[in-house]
């Protein structure tokens, strides 16, 4: 029995970019994590290189903040082909569509990263805002893509 639920997708049949609802859990007071499994690359066959991913990172956990107080974690996938997005009480599809997409506009004009510095990061040298834009940049361009997860 497989308790993951990414180990129950079948990677083959996915078509990136897309945005997944990914699973809700519900707490005993009946507040609910919902997360969001946000697809850049085509799994085994494109990834993002680490300092653009780890910049996008950071960038996307301080301004989706700048939207909402219902983010509790933006983290990159071990794979580098996505993110996954954490929220409490946001069971809205298409408000984590808009949320992404502002988020990642305010990422293109964006003119440092935050808290790339050894004090606020645990490898502040792998860094690329450049790198992070492109992603940003291409995934936006796929707008219209981010609500088919299947081929
Ligand atoms: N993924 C974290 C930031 C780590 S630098 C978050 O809070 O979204």
């Amino acid at each position: 029995k497989m308790n993951v639920e990414s180990f129950n997708l079948d990677h083959t049949k996915v078509k990136a970019p897309y945005v997944r609802l990914a699973g809700v859990t519900v707490g005993q007071h009946g507040d609910e994590i919902t997360k969001y499994d946000m697809r850049i690359c085509q799994p085994n066959q494109d990834h993002m290189a680490m300092p653009g991913l780890h910049s996008l990172e950071h960038l996307m956990a301080e301004m989706s903040r700048n939207h909402t107080d219902k983010v509790v974690d933006i983290s990159p996938m071990g794979c580098q082909t996505g993110f996954y997005w954490a929220m409490i009480n946001h069971d809205d599809y298409e408000g984590i569509l808009t949320l992404i997409e502002k988020t990642l506009e305010d990422v293109l004009e964006a003119s440092e990263v935050p808290a790339c510095n050894e004090m606020q990061c645990g490898w502040a040298a792998s860094h690329s805002l450049e790198g992070a834009k492109d992603i940003a940049r291409g995934f936006l361009a796929k707008r219209d893509e981010w609500a088919q997860v299947f081929g």
